[in-house]
């Protein structure tokens, strides 16, 4: 391993704030070091608990994350707070302020926040998340929430590597709840009504509980139906307790292992595809790759025979 990265794993296991965050940038972009980094905490990674927050924008996600952070502080002693935003985090001035407002409202120092940008990773986002989970987690955080916004299929990506995944929706959203239906809605394992102190509460419940019994549930799992208020708290301790029942269930009836099975392979999967790509392409040379684009391209050659003709040097 490089040195640099050394010394800052080291700092970032005594628990130096600046080291963590430059740890977790490292491993964000996939700088180099990266896979070191990576490589030497792997052995210590597969503790923390993950779960995962997705919804509509502006459904009060990252206020009912900081009331969850804060609630399970009484169990570990180390809890973070992933953001995928989906500003950029130099323009994201207002989603930067609301979360500094959640810190002195509801957190202490045992909870860490890290923003990351939707976009922009190399392999995709929900491979970035991961990469900053499991450093997270080889570091001793006991419990991970992801939160991002459940509109693309990126974003249901990310929650997807979540060990339990919570689906808030809010009241009033009418027709516009058929719009969070399309792959979400199939992932989620506890759905939450959130702003249950504004008027529809009960409306949006039905709404949902209609929509879950059109589905096929993939597993025996039925997911619960809570209704929360994260501005004024109540309802958090019913949600926690949902995703701990979740929890306990993932654990015994193999769900959780298969789910961390499927993480699994899908990483190796592309790192070989990486490896694999980048290996050809030197047997191959890039000149006749970027030569067979070029062709393709022109409709010379079509994209078909093009990788025949590749593989076949
Ligand atoms: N009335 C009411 N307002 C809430 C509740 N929870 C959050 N809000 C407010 O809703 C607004 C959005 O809250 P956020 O927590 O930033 O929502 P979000 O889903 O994280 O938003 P994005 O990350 O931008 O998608 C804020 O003004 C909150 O104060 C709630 O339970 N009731
Ligand atoms: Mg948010």
């Amino acid at each position: 391993m490089i040195a640099a990265a050394e010394s800052l794993l080291a700092a970032a296991r005594k628990g130096d704030t600046r080291s963590i965050a430059r740890l977790l940038t490292i491993v964000e972009n996939d700088e180099p070091g990266s896979a070191d980094i990576l490589r030497a905490l792997y052995p210590e990674t597969g503790r923390a608990r993950i779960v995962g927050v997705t919804g509509p924008p502006g459904g009060g996600k990252s206020t009912l994350v900081s009331r969850l952070a804060a609630a399970y502080r009484s169990i570990y002693d180390r809890v973070a707070i992933v953001a995928v935003d989906p500003s950029s985090p130099f323009t994201g001035g207002a989603i930067l302020g609301d979360r500094i407002r959640m810190r002195d409202r509801f957190l202490d120092e045992g909870v860490f926040i890290r923003s990351m940008a939707s976009r922009g990773h190399a392999g995709g986002l929900a491979r970035a998340t991961m990469r900053i989970v499991n450093v997270l987690d080889a570091l001793g955080t006991g419990l991970v929430i992801v939160e991002t916004v459940g509109v693309g299929q990126e974003e249901v990506a990310v929650v997807r590597v979540a060990d339990t995944v919570c689906l808030v929706t809010v009241p009033g959203l009418g027709d516009d709840i058929q719009a969070i239906k399309a792959g979400v809605l199939e992932i989620a394992d506890v759905l939450v009504v959130n702003k249950a102190d504004t008027p529809g509460a009960d409306d949006a419940a039905r709404d949902l509980a209609q929509m879950l019994s059109l589905g096929h549930g993939r597993t025996e799992w039925k997911p619960p139906i809570l209704r929360t208020s994260a501005q004024d708290g109540s309802g958090i301790d019913e949600l926690v307790r949902a995703i701990d029942a979740h929890a306990t269930w993932a654990r015994s009836s193999g769900e959780l292992e298969e789910r961390r099975a499927g993480a699994a392979r899908e990483e190796v999967e592309a790192l070989l595809r990486d490896a694999l790509v980048k290996r050809l392409e030197s047997r191959i040379g890039s000149a006749r790759v970027s030569d067979a684009v070029k062709r393709v391209a022109t409709r010379e050659l079509d994209p078909y025979r093009a990788v025949d003709e590749l593989l076949d040097t």
